[in-house]
């Protein structure tokens, strides 16, 4: 359906039912540019209901009960199938979304939905280590955030699989581990480390960086980015030499939705590459559209931080969903840690 059908059955529906219709969208911070919402909202004239969250774990709190009353939302890579399997997001119609042939070749056929059955990717990452360039010697490696020297000063992912997940590559293992012996010997890592940490950070990480009161974070590299552009030369961001994570956050519309086709239309409207290309101007992401990142100026196409070379890629690891029982173990994990 087009632009212009699409908006006459819009008027129409609110001919009968009266009012603006409204979508409820849930995204992770600093992940749209300011004029991103309200360019859909005139184009297709609707409301948009424009909530963000730090963590899955927020998100997933808020949409578990299926009347949550959002529309659309973002998981990450690891948590589509998941999600699938809890019945909470909805079948996508491709028909609708003849944007898709923008993304990347990359992202055309990920491992995690191979068709883009239920998720269409948005942004992706890798988890490294946002530092001050001042520090001597500077963080190379996981282990270099167990040192004495940066007390109080360092900071990790408020997120348990990034947490532990440092951890066991810390101590080499896959990031993935389900072995319940390599995830208790992380466990203890993470509580050895408790000692030296300022806090337990998402996004609020950044302003910390910038402000010179964080002196190593394990950190997203788009908040990174962020950071790093903030601060002008006084932070950088590392790839640690044990290995780390790519994350990949991808748009999905809830089977709660009753919006599911204007929930359609925006997904596919964040997929133009005008749009998309604007978004990674803004805000400093890496994008999985290859046609935006074709029109990024070259100081943003080509930042190593939020589009690393391809051998460096290759030491990276996907998440990947947990089974059951090593979930719970995981779980069990990281309130002992908390608590610790
Ligand atoms: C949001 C960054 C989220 C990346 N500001 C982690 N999936």
């Amino acid at each position: 359906m087009n632009r212009r059908v699409f908006l006459m059955s819009v008027a129409g529906a609110a001919g009968c039912g009266g009012g603006v219709p409204r979508l409820n969208v849930y995204n992770w911070s600093d992940y749209v540019a300011p004029d991103t919402i309200p360019g859909f909202e005139r184009e297709f004239r609707v409301r948009v209901h424009y909530g963000t969250y730090e963590s899955i774990p927020e998100m997933l709190a808020k949409v578990m009960s299926g009347n949550s009353g959002w529309d659309v939302v973002f998981p990450s890579a690891e948590y589509v199938r998941p999600m699938r399997e809890m019945g909470l997001v909805a079948p996508l119609r491709h028909d609708w979304l003849p944007n898709l042939q923008a993304l990347d070749a990359a992202f055309q056929h990920p491992s995690w939905d191979p068709e883009l059955r239920w998720s269409v990717p948005y942004m992706h990452g890798t988890t490294g280590i946002a530092y001050q360039r001042s520090l001597a010697p500077q963080p190379r490696a996981w282990s270099d955030l167990w040192d004495e020297r940066l007390r109080g000063r360092i900071t990790m992912l408020d997120d348990p699989p990034e947490v532990l997940g440092a951890c066991l590559k810390k101590l080499g293992y896959s990031l993935n581990s389900g072995d319940p012996n390599e995830l208790r010997r992380a466990k203890q890592e993470a509580i050895a480390q408790k000692r030296l940490l300022r806090a337990y950070l998402n996004a609020e990480v950044r302003d910390q960086l910038v402000a010179g009161d964080v002196g190593a974070a394990q950190a997203w590299a788009v908040t990174a980015a962020q950071a790093i552009a903030a601060a002008r030369g006084e932070l950088a961001f590392v790839l640690p030499a044990e290995g780390f994570a790519r994350f990949a956050d991808n748009m999905a519309i809830l089977r709660e939705s009753r919006r599911s086709e204007l929930a359609h239309h925006f997904i596919d409207y964040l997929l133009r590459p005008e749009v998309a290309a604007k978004i990674v101007q803004a805000t400093r992401t890496a994008t999985a559209n290859g046609a935006a990142h074709k029109l990024l100026p070259p100081e943003i196409r080509e930042n190593p931080v939020l589009y690393p070379p391809p051998e460096v890629l290759a030491r990276g690891e996907w998440f990947e969903p947990q089974s059951a029982a090593s979930q719970s173990l995981r779980d069990r994990l990281w309130t002992e840690i908390k608590s610790a």
